[in-house]
C-alpha cells in the first residue's frame, strides 16, 4: 500500500509552510507542478516548477476563474492506477499521473468577516480548489491529498521514512480531512447566502459546520460524555471565547451556568457596577451599587445559602475589593471583562476558583439564534433580545399603568430592575426587587403562586438568618415574567410586602388581578410583553 510520489500539484492560498513543503518533496525528487501565484512563491525561492498551463496547454483564464478545471489536472487524479482502461485513456490522451496534491482554498469565511462587498465575497468561492480536493481524496489508494498546512511535516516525515511514497493509513486520514474541509468550506458558503446575503432568519435547508474546541471531562452527570463545538464559519464571541486565566478545568454544567450568567450581566453592559450570582442557571442573587464590592455584597444577602458554590458574573472589571468579598465564600466560577492586578492575586489563592476574563461584554439587544434540540430535530428561534423602556416619569414608556395609583419614581426603578432580571430567570418567574437588588427570586415552579410564595419565604429565611427586623420583600417591586392567571399570585406578592408589581398583562381575569392590586393600594403596569424561558 506504499505510492511512491513522483508529480506533485501545489496550489495553496494561505502560503505558510508552503516553500519548506516544496522543497522536501524536492528532495524526494518530485516534480512541482503550480498554479500562478503558489508557483511564483515557489520560483522567487529558486524552486524548480512546471506552471499548470503547461501541463494543461490552455492558459489560467477568467481572472482565474479556470485555471486548473481540466482533464488533465482531474484524469490525472482520478484515473485509477492499475486499471487498464484507465491507463490506456491516460496515455490516449496525454494525461500524466498526479500523485500529491497540496491545496487550500480561497479565504472565503475571512473575506466576509474582514466585511468585504458582494462581488468580493463571490470572487472568493472557490471552485477548482476543493475539485481537485475531493478528486484526490476520492483517489487516496493511489494519491495523497494535503489541505491543512499543520500536515506538512507529518507528510514530509513520511517521505523521508518510506523513501519517497506515503503510506495507505495516512492517506485515508488525509482523505476523511479533506472531506471535512470542503464539507465545512461549502457549509460557510450556504451559511452566507442563507443568513448573511438573503437575510432569511429561517432558511428552507442549512448545514452549519462546527468543529470540536475542547472535551469536556463529562456531561450534565458523570456518566454521559460530553464536549465543546464552535462554529467555523464567522460567528459572535460568547462564554466559549472568553479567557480562562487560572483555575480547574471548565465543567459541562459550569459553561451552561456561565453563558447565563453572561447573557444577564450583558443587559447591564455600561451601567452601574452590578453582580449576578447565578446557581443552576438561574439567578440567585442581582444588585447594583456604586462600587463591584458593594453590588457583590447586595447580591449575596438575596440568598446566601444557595449562591454557595455559585457563579459570578460582573459588568465591570473587578478590582481587589471585589475579589476578597468574592472568595469570601466558596465559588465555582467568576466571570467579568476584566480583572486588576489585586484581584488576579487574590483569586490566585483559590487554585479551583475559574476565573474568565470577556473583554466587552456582548450587546443584549444584539440579533442571534437559540438553538434546542428535540428528539429527531431541533427547534431554532430568535433569541430574546428584546427590552422594555421603562421610561421615566409618567410618560414616554412602554409601560401601561392599569392601577388607580401610579408607581413612585423609585418603585418605577425597582420595576424595570426586577422586569430585566426576570427575563434570565426560568419560567414561572417572580422577581422581588429593591433599591437596585434583587430581595427575593422564584424560579421555575409550575405554578406561578408556588413562585411567588417560595421567593417570599426565601426572603424571609435570609432576614431572619441576617438578624434584619424584616424581609427585604417589604415595600419591593414584582416581575412576573408572564400574565397572572389568577388573582392569587398577586396577593401572595402583596401578603410579602410588594407595592408594585410589573408584568406582561392579557390574561383574561386581568380585570381580577387589577381589582385585587387596587384594593391592596399596588401600583402596576403592563409591558404587553412575555419573557418565558424553560
Ligand atoms: O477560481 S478557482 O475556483 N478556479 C480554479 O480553477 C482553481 N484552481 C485552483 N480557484 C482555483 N484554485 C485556487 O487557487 C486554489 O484552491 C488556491 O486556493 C488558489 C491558489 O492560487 P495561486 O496559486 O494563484 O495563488
Amino acid at each position: 500500500d506504499k505510492v511512491a510520489v513522483r508529480r506533485a500539484l501545489l496550489s495553496v492560498s494561505d502560503k505558510s509552510g508552503l516553500v519548506d513543503f516544496a522543497r522536501q518533496l524536492a528532495t524526494h525528487g518530485v516534480e512541482l507542478v503550480s498554479t500562478g501565484g503558489t508557483a511564483r512563491a515557489l520560483r522567487d525561492t529558486g524552486l524548480d516548477v512546471k506552471d499548470i498551463s503547461e501541463l494543461t496547454d490552455f492558459p489560467e483564464m477568467m481572472d482565474g476563474r479556470v485555471k486548473t478545471l481540466h482533464p488533465k489536472v482531474h484524469g490525472g487524479l482520478l484515473g485509477v492506477r492499475g486499471n487498464a482502461e484507465h491507463e490506456a485513456a491516460m496515455a490516449a490522451h496525454d494525461i500524466a499521473p498526479i500523485d500529491l496534491v497540496c491545496v487550500n482554498l480561497y479565504p472565503f469565511s475571512e473575506t466576509v468577516a474582514r466585511g468585504a462587498d458582494r462581488d468580493e465575497i463571490i470572487e472568493n468561492i472557490d471552485i477548482g480548489g476543493p475539485s481537485m480536493v475531493r478528486s484526490a481524496a476520492k483517489n487516496h489508494a493511489a494519491v495523497t491529498i494535503v489541505t491543512d498546512p499543520a500536515d506538512y511535516a507529518l507528510v514530509a516525515a513520511e517521505l523521508d521514512e518510506q523513501g519517497g511514497a506515503t503510506s495507505l493509513a495516512m492517506r485515508r486520514r488525509l482523505a476523511a480531512k479533506a472531506y471535512a474541509a470542503t464539507a465545512a468550506y461549502d457549509s460557510a458558503i450556504s451559511s452566507w447566502f442563507a443568513f448573511s446575503d438573503q437575510g432569511e432568519a429561517f432558511p428552507e435547508t442549512m448545514t452549519v459546520a462546527m468543529s470540536r474546541s475542547s472535551e469536556l471531562r463529562y456531561g450534565e452527570n458523570p456518566h454521559q460524555a460530553a464536549a465543546v463545538y464552535t462554529p467555523m464559519g464567522p460567528h459572535a464571541a460568547g462564554v466559549a471565547q472568553a479567557e480562562q486565566v487560572q483555575g480547574k478545568e471548565l465543567s459541562y454544567n459550569n459553561l451552561n451556568d456561565a453563558d447565563g450568567a453572561l447573557d444577564l450581566i450583558s443587559e447591564f453592559r455600561g451601567e452601574a457596577p452590578t453582580i449576578a450570582i447565578i446557581k443552576h442557571a438561574n439567578p440567585c442573587g442581582v444588585a447594583t451599587d456604586e462600587t463591584v464590592e458593594a453590588a457583590y455584597r447586595a447580591a449575596l444577602a438575596c440568598d446566601p445559602v444557595s449562591a454557595f458554590g455559585g457563579i459570578i458574573a460582573a459588568n465591570r472589571p473587578l478590582d481587589g475589593a471585589a475579589a476578597e468579598a468574592i472568595t469570601g465564600i466558596f465559588t465555582e466560577v467568576v466571570i467579568a471583562p476584566d480583572a486588576d492586578a489585586d484581584a488576579r492575586e487574590i483569586f490566585a489563592k483559590k487554585k479551583n476558583l475559574r476565573l474568565l476574563l470577556t473583554g466587552e461584554l456582548p450587546d443584549a439587544a444584539r440579533t442571534g439564534l437559540l438553538l434546542k434540540t428535540i428528539a429527531g430535530g431541533m427547534l431554532l428561534q430568535s433569541r430574546d433580545n428584546a427590552l422594555v423602556d421603562g421610561g421615566a416619569g409618567a410618560s414616554g414608556s412602554d409601560l401601561n399603568i392599569v392601577t388607580k395609583r401610579a408607581p413612585t419614581d423609585a418603585e418605577r426603578a425597582d420595576m424595570m430592575f426586577a422586569w430585566r432580571v426576570a427575563k434570565h430567570v426560568k419560567s414561572n418567574a417572580v422577581i422581588y426587587a429593591k433599591g437596585g437588588s434583587t430581595a427575593a427570586i422564584g424560579a421555575g415552579q409550575m405554578s406561578r403562586l408556588d413562585s411567588a410564595r417560595i421567593a417570599a419565604s426565601k426572603a424571609r429565611d435570609a432576614a431572619e438568618a441576617a438578624g434584619w427586623d424584616a424581609p427585604r420583600t417589604q415595600g419591593s417591586a414584582v416581575a412576573s415574567d408572564a400574565f397572572f392567571p389568577f388573582a392569587d399570585g398577586l396577593v401572595a406578592c402583596a401578603e410579602a410586602g410588594a407595592t408594585s408589581v410589573i408584568q406582561p398583562g392579557g390574561s383574561v381575569r386581568d380585570e381580577e388581578v387589577i381589582a385585587a392590586a387596587d384594593e391592596r393600594g399596588l401600583a402596576m403596569a403592563f409591558t404587553g410583553m412575555r419573557h418565558f424561558r424553560h
